[in-house]
């Protein structure tokens, strides 16, 4: 079906518990007065992830959101591919960090696999779904390619920002200042399609 467009001052769910991932998006998201809301601020149950993809994770996020709160809804789901673990934790990015959220233990593990090899590279991917209450949805993706450092560098950004320095760049992400990260990231490659599809062209 032809794209979905959304106005000025429409509401949109941000299908995500994770309170990060929610700001990334509401700073992409403001300078087209898209009045945004998480599913963590809507206290919305976290749906289980039992999809197998990046993509269908992201359609169950997104779907579950817009049916509870009859609006459009965007979800977001992501992770951190390296390739010399055949693209692990990729899906199972957030669960290698426990309950607890323990990114310090999920990074030691990535490097405790790749100490020894040769190739470091890696991607993170982020599919975006954005439902209807109908069930409608769409998908726009964002990837961004480099390599895994260590030790862990920087404080800024979240989950597996330190280890990760994007190719032709001199610092990770956990480096960089939320506006660079912003211009460059998975999220904001997805984030690009998005908007270039579904959101009004003028900015205020
Ligand atoms: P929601 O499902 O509620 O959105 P989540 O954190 O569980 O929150 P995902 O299932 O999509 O989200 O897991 C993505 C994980 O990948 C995330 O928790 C981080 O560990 C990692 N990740 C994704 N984007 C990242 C980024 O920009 N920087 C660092 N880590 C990132």
């Amino acid at each position: 079906m032809s794209s979905y467009h959304l106005m000025r001052a429409s509401q949109l769910v941000i299908a995500t518990h994770n309170t990060n991932k929610f700001k990334e998006f509401s700073n992409l998201i403001k300078p087209f007065g898209i009045v945004t809301i998480s599913s963590g601020e809507l206290k919305l149950p976290e749906p289980e992830e039992t999809a197998n993809t990046f993509a269908g994770n992201a359609t169950i996020k997104a779907q579950k959101a817009a049916y509870i709160t009859n609006l459009p809804a965007l979800a977001d789901d992501s992770g951190l591919c390296v390739t010399a673990i055949n693209g692990a934790p990729g899906i199972y990015s957030s669960r290698w960090a426990g309950s607890n959220k323990d990114f310090t233990s999920a990074m030691e593990r990535i490097n405790n696999y790749i100490k020894d090899k040769e190739d470091r590279t890696a991607w993170f991917m982020c599919v975006l779904c954005l439902a209807l209450p109908t069930g409608q949805t769409w998908y726009f993706e964002g990837r961004i390619d480099g390599q895994i450092v260590w030790p862990p560098r920087g404080n800024q950004g979240h989950g597996y920002d330190p280890i990760f320095q994007p190719k032709g760049e001199i610092q990770t992400f956990a480096e960089m200042t939320n506006s660079k990260k912003n211009s460059i990231s998975h999220r904001a490659q997805a984030f690009h399609a998005f908007r270039t599809s579904c959101l009004e062209e003028h900015i205020p």
